[in-house]
């Protein structure tokens, strides 16, 4: 059975209800010294620069300007925490990994920042590692699942811009990732897919915050 099967209508409506509300920027933080205290979970958006993560975090609050998307690569340059006073959650905007057009010991200081992020917040709830529809995963993204894997930090991969390709292709990438996912130990096994630009993917993907939450607590 996959996570599709199994969310429920409530998890769908409360999912949907989540995200009707405002939410709004909380803090930027470009290095692991000015995180927000971690006194609420949190969900990352995790991937290559370009993958979609501003525009998923945006389509996903349906707030167009939220998240800052961009055409140029690289541009994030902190973690993004994003919040809503009765969510009780911050939703996490990261800067893509190794980004190009920045000096070595930029992209160096950078990467160690991500992945302190990643294997030491205590709070992290989830970590959604977006992966290109039409490029599938990369060695980058081996290396941060390997890093997951190591500090049992659960995630799940979403298949994004699959506007972009056919229905048939996308079929075929999310066999290969769920298939590279399955040897993955701390990897959740069902891929989403979405589009930021059509809306495809998002009551799932509000249901699966909303599922995640409810089997925290809240
Ligand atoms: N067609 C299409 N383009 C997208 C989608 N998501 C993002 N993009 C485009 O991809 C580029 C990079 O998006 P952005 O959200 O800035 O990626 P980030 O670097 O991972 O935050 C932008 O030009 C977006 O408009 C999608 O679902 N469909
Ligand atoms: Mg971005």
């Amino acid at each position: 059975m996959t996570e599709t099967d199994a969310l429920s209508a409530e998890d769908v409506e409360t999912g949907r209800l989540l995200f009707t509300r405002a939410w709004t920027f909380s803090r930027g933080s470009p290095d692991l010294d000015h995180l927000p205290p971690d006194d609420r979970p949190e969900i990352a958006f995790a991937g290559r620069s370009n993958v979609g993560k501003s525009s998923l975090i945006n389509a996903l609050v349906g707030q167009r300007g939220l998240a800052r998307a961009s055409n140029t690569p690289g541009r994030t340059q902190e973690l993004n925490f994003f919040t809503e006073p009765a969510a009780d959650l911050y939703l996490v905007d990261m800067p893509g990994f190794g980004f190009a057009e920045a000096p070595k010991d930029k992209v160096a200081a950078w990467n160690r920042t991500l992945r302190g992020f990643l294997a030491g917040r205590r709070t992290l709830l989830r970590v959604f590692l977006l992966v290109d529809a039409r490029h599938g995963l990369k060695p980058v993204d081996d290396e941060v699942m390997a890093l997951l894997d190591g500090a049992a930090v659960s995630y799940q991969a979403i298949l994004t811009k699959s506007d972009k390709i056919s229905r048939t292709d996308l079929e075929r990438v999310r066999e290969r990732t769920t298939q590279a996912l399955a040897k993955r130990p701390a990897a959740y096994p069902h891929v989403i897919a979405t589009s930021a630009e059509t809306g495809t993917g998002f009551e799932e993907l509000r249901a699966v915050i909303a599922k995640l939450l409810k089997a925290h607590g809240n």
